[in-house]
């Protein structure tokens, strides 16, 4: 399967057990609490995102009609993000061959009907550091395609437990959701798919 998939890219398919999922869905719901969900927008448009988000970590990438960018605090509450669980800071050590940690855990949630348009992860100084990805819940159609937005893409279906690392030259090819297969999982309390983007951001904080 690894063949035609770009330099750099790595799909572990169910790396965590439902034992692990259960835990890691354990530590969304928590955070979810302290740093709500909320609907990002997009630059410019100011359209609302189709999925909701939050963060883990000391940064935390949020979309704003102003512009994408990582902050220190949730826009909302003006609290820190809480901390990155453990067990993505092992997960982080264990596959993504880097040596400085991730700053930052994008929590996306994907409900019935959610997408991600194709994009490259490009707000990052460390462009160079892998993207680790886990994904929790409803099963989705990933896509992935080549450093431009033209080139061919291939779709693939992630499952609750898969994880994907966007390293060397993957790191900054086009990829995205097209949409989610509801109630393929009983994972997420509330239903839907929740993905983990662990990011480093910048060298020093
Ligand atoms: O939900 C996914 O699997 C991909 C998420 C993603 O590409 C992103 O947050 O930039």
């Amino acid at each position: 399967m690894s063949g035609s998939f770009p330099e750099g890219f790595r799909y572990l398919p169910e790396y965590f057990s439902r034992a692990q999922q259960q835990i890691l869905i354990e530590h969304v719901s928590i955070a979810a609490k302290a740093a709500p969900f909320f609907r990002g927008k997009m630059p410019r448009t100011g359209t609302p995102l189709s999925t909701l988000g939050s963060n883990f970590g000391p940064l935390g990438w949020v979309a704003a009609q102003s512009g994408y960018r990582y902050c220190k605090t949730h826009p909302k509450t003006g609290k820190s993000w809480p901390n990155m669980p453990e067990e993505l800071l092992n997960l982080w050590q264990e596959v993504s061959d880097w040596l400085d940690p991730p700053q930052a855990c994008l929590i996306n949630w994907y409900r019935e009907g959610a997408k991600l348009g194709l994009h490259v992860d490009a707000d990052e100084e460390a462009a160079d550091a892998p993207v680790v990805s886990v994904s929790l819940g409803d099963q989705a159609l990933y896509r992935l395609g080549g450093p431009a937005r033209k080139d061919p893409t291939r779709s693939f279906k992630l499952s609750s437990g898969d994880v994907c690392i966007l390293g060397g030259a993957s790191r900054r090819c086009f990829h995205g959701i097209d949409r989610i297969y509801p109630g393929t999982s009983t994972l997420v309390p509330k239903g839907g798919r929740i993905n983990l983007t662990l990011r480093v951001v910048r060298g020093v904080l």
